[in-house]
């Protein structure tokens, strides 16, 4: 996991489907796209879930559903994403068998290090910045507690929560494994450059610190 890239339809310009706003940020480099429409009801949101695991499987990418086992089961994705409020990570293991991912999204050292004995496949960490998406988001996850969680966990960590292409560079840094993007990419003219460069950064802070490990 690298790029895992949120739907967010209401950021994308007139006309744009949330299906072709996907297949733009595939054809970006996303390696995970996370369907995420709170206002759609779950006939929709099968629908499309449907429509995204078949783009998904076509370029390779992993298909990650937001809270709604149910349709995560209907459309075979990949991962299904928890709240901390959500039902337990082990409940939802014995609804969606072995096969699918777990994440669940975590904000301190506690809730990650919880998660990991839970069995969860990777955390989903935010906010890591400001951000008008979410509007219910908690306080911001300061830098040392990054650095503290990736030493308490050895599962991936997706940062999310208003990153831009100016602060990829420090989270990977900070040890992150991923990060999860709406805006950065879905309220963009150009879905498919926007990806691109995040990909490319993320790319590049990768190879960056891989180097300095050497
Ligand atoms: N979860 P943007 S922040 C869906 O902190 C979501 O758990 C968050 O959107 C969390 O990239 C967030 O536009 C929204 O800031 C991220």
């Amino acid at each position: 996991m690298n790029l895992y890239a949120i739907t967010g339809s209401e950021l994308l310009a007139p006309g744009v489907s949330i299906v072709d706003s996907v297949k733009a940020a595939l054809r970006g480099g996303a390696d995970v796209i996370q369907l995420r429409e709170k206002q759609l009801d779950g006939k929709e949101l099968v629908r499309i879930g449907k429509e995204i695991k078949k783009v998904c499987e076509d370029t390779g990418a992993l298909f990650a559903v937001n809270d709604r086992i149910d349709v995560a089961l209907l459309c075979q994705a990949d991962m299904i994403h928890l709240g901390q409020d959500d039902i337990s990570i082990d409940d939802a293991r014995q609804l969606v068998g072995s096969d699918m991912r777990i994440g669940i999204s975590t904000h301190d050292v506690t809730e990650s290090r919880l998660a990991k004995i839970q069995g969860a496949h990777y955390i989903g960490l935010g906010p890591v910045y400001p951000t008008s998406t979410k509007k219910d988001a908690k306080s911001v996850v300061p830098s040392e507690e990054i650095k503290n969680i990736r030493q308490a966990v050895d599962i991936p960590i997706v940062a999310i929560g208003g990153i831009t292409l100016s602060v990829v560079d420090e989270l990977i840094q900070l040890g992150v494994d991923a990060l999860a993007i709406v805006s950065g990419i879905f309220a963009t003219d150009d879905i498919e450059k926007a990806t691109q460069l995040f990909r490319m950064r993320i790319d590049q802070a990768k190879m960056r610190k891989e180097m300095q490990l050497k």
